[in-house]
């Protein structure tokens, strides 16, 4: 455990609280691990793919497939040696359909210490998926280099603080506690994300270190979903790159029917449409064939 002395009450914070719980960190005040990560990954001038790491027993397509620590570093290693160029890793189920069960950062921690270092330690950059902050400083002490939180700082208060201090870049994704058919979807988000914006400007978090995500699933009909693809382009008004997340979601099979490990082919049509629409990262569970997908894609593009 850390030899780092304890807080003064003062200073007690989720990020010194994370330092008391996992060994190796490196301190809230070090410069972020990987300088210029966002717009290093912007800057490759390709789709960027965010390859998704559950360590979780009850994620809606691979529950419990890499609660084993070795299963989950080998599924690292495969996604790094696939072509992902971003890691998200996530230690408690967001149960985009509603039947999530919450999970304390204790077990959040406990999940990922066993995981997490041997990870961050893989050429390829990492995300922790947490919403969470004293998951996230804990994860970013270990050399975790970015943050993604599916209730775009709006969840835990104190999470746009831990990001802000460690100048790490964050998404931010749209979320509801529950669908409603008949809002305007898009109009949700957007507000959505100016209430994200708002949090992240007053805890001092640089514009450059942010990217959108619409949060394809959460708390949205499958209709909704498709909409938030096919309409993706009005979010680019805000002026910031945007993720999507449609791996294996429950909208494919609302369109086509079938199981969440048999809606590769839905996920990858999904985000060539959103790189269409404007998006910049995708995350997905199948980066193999989405790497495919995307050179096919950019090869005939590159033909005409
Ligand atoms: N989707 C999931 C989790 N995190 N983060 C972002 N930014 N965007 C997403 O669309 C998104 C996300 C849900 O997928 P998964 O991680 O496979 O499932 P679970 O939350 O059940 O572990």
């Amino acid at each position: 455990m850390s030899l780092t002395p304890p807080p003064s009450p003062a200073q007690a914070s989720a990020v010194t609280e994370a330092r008391a719980t996992l060994p190796g960190r490196t301190g809230t005040d070090a410069p972020p691990r990987i300088p210029n990560l966002l717009a290093r990954l912007l800057g490759l001038g390709r789709p960027v793919i965010m390859g998704i790491l559950n360590v979780t027993p009850d994620s809606f397509s691979d529950g419990g497939r890499f609660l084993d620590p070795q299963r989950a570093i080998e599924h690292a290693r495969r996604m790094a040696a696939e072509g992902a160029d971003i890691l998200d890793i996530g230690a408690e189920s967001t149960r985009p359909y509603g039947d999530a069960v919450a999970v304390s950062g204790e077990e959040e921690l406990r999940r990922l210490e066993p995981v997490l270092p041997a990870v961050a330690a893989l050429e390829v950059p990492v995300s922790i998926d947490t919403m969470k902050a004293a998951v996230a400083a804990a994860a970013l002490a270990e050399g975790t280099a970015m943050v993604n939180d599916v209730w775009g700082l709006q969840r835990d208060r104190d999470l746009a603080r831990v990001v802000a201090e460690h100048g790490v870049p964050v998404v931010i994704m749209h979320n509801r506690e529950a669908a409603d058919p008949a809002i305007d979807i898009m109009a949700d988000i957007a507000a959505f994300f100016s209430r994200s914006l708002d949090i992240a400007d007053r805890a001092g978090i640089a514009r450059d270190k942010i990217v959108l995500d619409p949060g394809i699933g959460f708390g949205k009909t499958p209709a909704q979903s498709i909409i938030a693809i096919a309409r993706l382009g009005e979010l680019r008004s805000f002026g910031l790159p945007l993720l999507v997340g449609a791996s294996r979601k429950r909208f494919i099979d609302s369109v086509s029917p079938a199981p969440p490990d048999q809606r590769i082919g839905g996920s990858i049509a999904s985000h060539l449409l959103a790189v269409e629409n404007g998006a910049a990262i995708v995350r997905t569970h199948d980066v193999a064939e989405t790497v495919q997908a995307f050179r096919v894609a950019a090869a005939i593009r590159d033909a005409r």
